[in-house]
């Protein structure tokens, strides 16, 4: 059997790291000369490190891990998988039971008539799909010139070349070519951070008419497609307000235009229902999935599309499709996991208990003289970090500075939880307990008094002009 070398001292760990293994949104030089933080096993909402270290885990992994780490079930369907069918593709007529049956399951769960699946093997494989699935429906229905998708800035769908163009993160626009042609990106609905004077409920209507506007702008025959997170995750938490959704509906009705809810983050309980579109009633012809459909445990992803888009698009031979797509044993693994989820109700203790509970806690938080707005919906939350409250100012500072500051406290108090420029954010798995909220709030309450007081030594407590 092959070792996995976790027996190493943790600083070889790093160097041979650092030597060979090249991360993700990393700075590696940066990286090299600090050493990673090197994580090894995982229980629950806890995570050890190379060092012994016992970490609570806000982020669940990567807003994935609903079902908390350690669940043993899983880990056995995965093996019972392997050793009856480790591998065969659903390419070319042939099909397998675990792809059948989770389609079937995700059919049963999935609101409205999205009942057919089409599988990848992560959200941003998902969201290329989408891309190429809504312009080859729309070339079905005798319509090939609306192949325009519009997105948001500051929204992430992924790193692909496709799914990062849907994507509206500038820093990644800069490299590597893209965004490709015909994606075209409207404002986000971040109040806290755009809203100036404007009341928030005019302000979400105001944000959504952008989209009307570029519809208008660019003819509605050319625009195919609407793609949006119910709640923005990677962007920063941003909660949209009440306002938002309802006219984005609106509008994708009236104008016929394809809504594509990606669901990589508010799907599977983030929002405290399945799904983030039943949280704010939201009707997608398709629903981008993948990260807590299976916990995070093995990669799968997918698109689940309405009756209607099926219909036009099994009419023709869609020339598309991954290696695992719909890979047996990520299918098994998502199965148990959605078993887990449905039959200890975890989304319905979510719902009812949990996220009341850490809403209550979190917003404690925003007290903290350094904290402008404590936002959260469901089992994800944001505290903006600000010099000064009451004007909601951002730093003077390059983004992301002081928020950096935070997060490295955060970690040294034992506490995973990540910033996006100055916003602080969380996901827990959505199975933490409330003794472990009181934990996660004491150590971000220690971090922030922490972070403040370097914020303030470094004499960054300055107030953009
Ligand atoms: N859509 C959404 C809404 C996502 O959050 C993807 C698609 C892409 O999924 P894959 O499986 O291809 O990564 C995501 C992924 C972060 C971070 O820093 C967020 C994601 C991935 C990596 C980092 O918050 N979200």
């Amino acid at each position: 059997m092959t070792l996995i070398t976790n027996h190493m001292p943790t600083a070889e760990l790093q160097a041979l790291d650092a030597a060979h293994h090249m991360h993700p949104f990393t700075h590696g030089d940066a990286l090299a000369q600090k050493g990673a933080r090197i994580i090894t096993r995982a229980h629950g909402v806890t995570l050890t490190d190379s060092d012994g270290n016992e970490m609570l885990d806000a982020m669940g992994g990567l807003w994935c891990v609903n079902i908390g780490y350690g669940r043993d079930e899983l880990a056995e369907a995965a093996a019972r998988q392997m050793r009856e069918l480790p591998f065969y593709n659903t390419f070319f007529q042939t099909s397998h039971v675990p792809a059948i049956a989770l389609a079937a399951k995700l059919a049963e769960l999935a609101p409205g008539d999205l009942n057919h699946v089409f599988f990848a093997g992560s959200g941003s494989e998902a969201n290329d799909t989408n891309i190429r699935m809504v312009r080859t429906y729309w070339a079905q229905m005798g319509e090939p010139e609306r192949n325009v998708i519009i997105s948001r800035k500051n929204a992430y769908h992924g790193s692909s070349v496709g799914s990062g163009s849907l994507g509206g993160m500038a820093g990644m626009h800069a490299q590597g070519g893209m965004p490709i042609p015909d994606i075209h990106h409207i404002d986000q609905p971040y109040w806290y951070g755009e809203g100036g004077d404007t009341d928030p409920e005019a302000f979400g209507i105001e944000r959504a008419r952008q989209l009307e506007a570029k519809i208008e702008e660019l003819g509605a025959h050319r625009v195919a497609a609407f793609i949006a997170e119910p709640v923005q995750g990677a962007g920063g938490v941003i909660v949209p307000p009440d306002s938002y959704w309802p006219e984005i509906q609106r509008i994708c009705d009236e104008h016929g235009i394809l809504l594509i809810a990606d669901e990589v983050i508010c799907g599977f309980g983030r929002t405290g229902n399945w799904f983030g579109s039943q949280t704010y009633s939201i009707r997608p012809d398709i629903m981008t999935i993948a990260k807590g459909l299976s916990s995070g445990y093995a990669p799968i992803g997918g698109s689940i599309v309405s009756d209607e888009i099926a219909k036009v698009m099994n009419a023709c031979e869609f020339s598309h499709g991954y290696t695992y797509s719909g890979h047996p044993v990520s299918c098994a693994v998502a199965l148990e996991n959605l078993r887990i989820l449905e039959e200890e109700e975890i989304v319905t203790r979510v719902a009812q208990e949990t996220a009341p509970y850490l809403k209550e806690k979190w917003q404690t938080l925003a007290a903290h003289p350094m904290v402008g707005e404590a936002q959260i919906k469901g089992m994800m939350g944001a505290l903006a970090l600000t010099p000064h409250k009451d004007s909601r100012a951002k730093f003077a500072s390059k983004p992301g500075t002081v928020g950096y500051i935070c997060r490295e406290r955060c970690f040294d108090n034992n506490l995973v939880m990540r910033h996006v420029g100055d916003r602080m954010i969380i996901s827990p798995p959505l199975v933490i307990k409330k003794d472990e909220i009181d934990t996660l709030i004491e150590r971000a309450w220690v971090s922030l008094d922490q972070a403040e007081k370097l914020t303030r030594d470094d004499g960054l407590m300055q107030a953009a002009a």
